[in-house]
Formats: structure tokens, sequence, C-alpha cells
């Protein structure tokens, strides 16, 4: 590495060489030319601007070339381009790539299992979606009177999954999912009711009239799986055929700029009905309230459905499929996110300890604190390798000598932090200053190591001036909240080696 940066420095040095040659070549040059100028005085001005431009071309060039090889070479963060649509090939890959480096794919996995016994069952899925209280489970309980489904006027009645099996005029084995409403409930219930969306072959967006800012926003989170939708206006018995007809209209337009497909996606209007409590007078003479089923019309959401499913089922399938790939992209997504987590943890109470155990037995320069060593570089490594970064080693020079000289102002602080922190362990007594130094050299590469992940997690890349910013900007938090589990581990290295 050392190589590299004298490397570095010469080919600086020949760029300014070649930089005072071409100069001296380009006034030889430029001199000749003013000969020729005075020879040619009345020759033409573009001579002159020609050599002008020149010389400026020069002096540009070289200092693009000692910019990039000297002063760093600037990445560019890559701009997050759309995903591309997975294949079952690619999902595959990437789940036994992640197993064999030790990740838990098991959600992942499961979904591709569910897929398959979806396949097996050969049923289409139809996905009732939308906020809480639209009426999803009123309309299923409207197609399939004999679904025992919980219909309340208070939100969030539906609080699980549930299929009901039912079979339109073609004769197609079809099952209506039934999901907790969104908007209602805490965090976890709607996550779970679009994990669902996203498994069945068709969603069925219910609203009660014009979209919320919320509910548009959920429609084009469901319209980007590229499935076909329907959109279904429930309650219509609340408004006049014109309300309804201009409800249509405006659902229609809405759809159409949020980036529906309007001639795949449609939209209905309908009344699943729902429930109603009446006051009626008993043989006694008495009031009582009675729960009436309001009738329902859901007519033109059958023909919808059945148009819908007309077509051949292949690319439904196809479609679902790819949105089920991608679930369970982003499910091995999250186990990896845990498994960097859990796996850059160890990573670092390795070189901590390493550290540690290194400047008590003062093979390291304990006072020092030189984090620019074996340690050091290869945590860094291990760290950006977990997270997919591959710096170049100049890189990983620069962070850590960037990172050293930030070590200086942080020391007393640290040295304090560490002689308190010991202070604090029952039956540690006093501690010799070589051993405060040797728990401080640990603490600061926990805090080289947390800020590293940081970086690594926020930007995905090791940027040598962005991580040592973060190192500095949070060593003293980072040396605070790091000292228990620090001292801990030199205790223990303490004690192994008195024992030994
Ligand atoms: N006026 C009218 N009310 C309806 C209609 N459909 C459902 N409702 C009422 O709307 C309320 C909510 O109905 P649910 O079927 O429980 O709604 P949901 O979307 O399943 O609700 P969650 O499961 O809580 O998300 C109930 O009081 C129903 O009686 C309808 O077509 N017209
Ligand atoms: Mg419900």
């Amino acid at each position: 590495m050392k190589l590299d940066r004298f490397i570095r420095i010469v080919l600086a040095l020949a760029i300014v060489v070649v930089f005072i040659v071409a100069t001296g070549a380009l006034l030889f040059v430029t001199e000749s030319a003013l000969n020729v100028w005075d020879r040619l005085k009345t020759g033409p001005a573009i001579l002159l601007y020609t050599y002008v431009l020149l010389l400026l071309g020069i002096v540009l060039g070289a200092a693009f070339l000692i910019w990039r090889l000297v002063i760093r070479r600037q990445r560019r963060p890559k701009k997050g381009q759309p995903p591309k649509p997975l294949s079952r090939q690619d999902i595959e890959s990437r789940l036994r790539e992640a197993e064999k480096a030790g990740v838990d794919v098991s959600t992942a996995q499961a979904e591709l299992k569910e897929l398959a016994s979806r396949y097996a069952a050969g049923v289409i899925h139809l996905c009732f979606f939308g906020n809480v209280s639209t009426g999803k489970s009123s309309l299923i309980k409207a197609l399939v009177p004999e679904a025992d489904v919980r219909i309340d006027i208070v939100g969030g009645s539906t609080s699980d999954v549930r299929h009901f099996r039912w079979q339109n005029d073609n004769g197609s084995e079809i099952l209506l999912t039934d999901v907790p409403g969104t908007g209602g409930h805490e965090d976890g219930y709607d996550a779970v009711a679009l994990e669902e969306a996203r498994r069945a072959h068709v969603v069925l967006f219910v609203c009660e009239g014009d979209l919320t800012r919320a509910e548009a926003a959920a429609i084009r989170e469901l319209l980007a799986l590229d499935k076909p939708m329907v959109l279904v206006m429930n309650k219509a018995d609340r408004f006049t055929i014109d309300e309804q007809a201009r409800l249509m209209q405006r659902l229609f337009e809405r759809l159409d700029d949020i980036g529906g497909d309007l001639s795949r996606d449609r939209v209905v209007a309908v009344s699943a009905g729902g429930e109603l409590d009446v006051l009626e007078r008993s043989e006694g003479g008495r009031e009582v309230a009675v729960r009436r089923q309001r009738p329902a019309d859901i007519g033109v959401l059958v023909v919808a459905i059945n148009r819908l499913l007309e077509a051949e089922q292949a690319p439904l399938d196809a479609r679902r499929d790819r949105a089920v790939f991608q679930l369970a992209a982003d499910k091995l997504e999250a186990a990896e996110r845990v498994y960097r987590q859990q796996r850059s943890e160890q990573i670092i109470r390795h070189s901590t300890r390493k550290a540690i155990i290194g400047a008590m037995a003062a093979i390291s320069p304990g006072t020092d604190i030189l984090i620019q060593g074996y340690i050091g570089t290869t945590m860094t490594q291990a760290l950006c390798k977990l997270y997919g970064a591959a710096p170049r080693d100049l890189d990983i020079e620069e962070f850590l000598s960037l990172s050293q000289s930030r070590v200086g102002r942080a020391l007393p602080l640290t040295l304090a932090v560490a002689g308190n922190g010991l202070k604090a362990f029952p039956g540690v007594g006093t501690v010799a200053g070589g051993f405060v130094h040797a728990v401080a050299y640990g603490l600061i590469f926990d805090a080289l190591g947390r800020s590293l992940v940081m970086t690594l997690t926020k930007h995905g890349e090791l940027n040598p001036d962005v991580a040592a910013k973060e190192f500095e900007e949070r060593i003293s938090e980072q040396v605070e909240a790091g000292i228990k589990r620090v001292a801990r581990m030199a205790l223990e290295e303490k004690a192994g080696a008195g024992n030994k």
C-alpha cells in the first residue's frame, strides 16, 4: 500500500515533468509561430487563437490527471434504476448464494413454497384490499353468502387473512381473500394486507368514493406489481345515480393519472349491502334493535371479474409469479440486512478483541493508538466485503489515515472513559495505566467499526472522506456507548492471560 502512494507521487512528478516539457514545447512552438507570425504579419488571426487554445488544453489536461491520481477518484453515487423483473432462476440462485453465506433464507423460501402449492391447487386468487371499513368483508359475504366473515361498523374488524371459495359463471375455481383494512391498525397489519395482495392474481381495490391521498398512493404501489386491478367503489347506495356517474368518471381519471391501464383495469360502483341495525317493534310493543342485511347490488363486479378471467390464465400466472418473486427478493433482502448486522457485530468484536490483546501484550503500541495497521485494515476490508462494497486498497488506506488523524483529538476523552468505565466493574480495583490504554485502544476500534457500518449501510460504498467524517462525528458518542462491552472484553482477556 505504501508502494501505491509512492507510485502515485512518481506519476504526479511525471505529469509535472510532462507539463513542463509540454509548456516548453508549446513556447517553442509559439516562438516559432510568432516568428511565423512576424514573417506573416498580415497572416490570419486564427493562428494566435489556436495556440492559446492548445496551451489551455494542455494545462487543463495535466490538472485533470493530477486531480484524478493524487487527490482522489470521486465516485458518482449509483442512481437507483427501476428494478428489473426477477425470474425464477434469478431468485433461486440468489437464495442459494445467500444460504451458502449463512443468511436465514427461510421466510423468502416460504414464499416460493406457497407459490408452488398455489400452482398445484390451480385456483385463481382475488384479493380484496382497501382502507378499513370500506366493505371488503361485506363484498365477500355478498359473493359467498355462507362465508363466515366479520362485518362491523367499527373499523379494523378483519385482523387476519382468510380465503373463501367462490365459483363464477365460467366455473373457474376462485379464492376470494379477505385481508385487514389498511390505515386503521398498527403498522403490522397493513404489511400483512399488502403481502397478500402481492401473492394474488388480481387485486380488487375497495374504496367508498373519490380516492384519498393515501388510497392513491396504495393504488400506485399495487399497480407497480403489474397485475390487473378492479377499482371497486362500494356503498354506492349512498349516492344518487348522477353522483355515482360523476364519481365513476372521477375514479377513471384518477386511475388513469396514477398509472392504471384502462384497457385492462376496471372501475365499478357497487353496494355490498352490509349490515344495518334497525329499531323494530316487538309483539309486546317494545322497540328492539335488529340487525338486518341491506340488499346487495354487485352484478357489475361479477361481470368485471368474469371479463378479467375470460382470458387465458397463463399471463395472469406469469404476472402473479413475478410479483411473488419480488416479494421473496424483498424478504431475502430483509434477512440479509439482519445477517449483515449480526456478522458486522462479530467482525467488530473480533477486531476489538485483537486490538486489546495486541495492546496488552504491547505488540501494538497501546498509547499511540495506531489504527492504520493490520487489524484496522482487515476489519475495514471484512466490513466492506460484507456490505458488498469493493473499495480500492487506496481508499481503505486513505480512510484509515484520515480516521487516524482524528483519533488524536478524541484520545484524552477515550482514556478518561476507559478509566471510569473500568472503575464501574466491581472488584476490579486499581488498574495499571497500560491496561487503561488497552481498553481505550479497543474502544477506538469498536467506534471505528460501528461508524464504518453506518456509512456502508447509508451509502453502500466506502468513501474515505465521508466515512472518516462519520467516525469523527460519532466517536465520543460511540466510545461512551461501547465502554461496558469493551471493558468486559478486556477484563476477560486479562483474566485469561492471568490464568495462563
Ligand atoms: N351503506 C352501505 N354500508 C355498507 C356497504 N357495505 C358495507 N357497509 C358497511 O360498512 C361497514 C364496514 O363493513 P366491513 O365489511 O366490515 O368493512 P371491511 O372493509 O371489511 O372493514 P375492515 O375489515 O375493518 O377493514 C359495516 O358497517 C357495513 O355494514 C354498502 O354497500 N352500503
Ligand atoms: Mg373486513
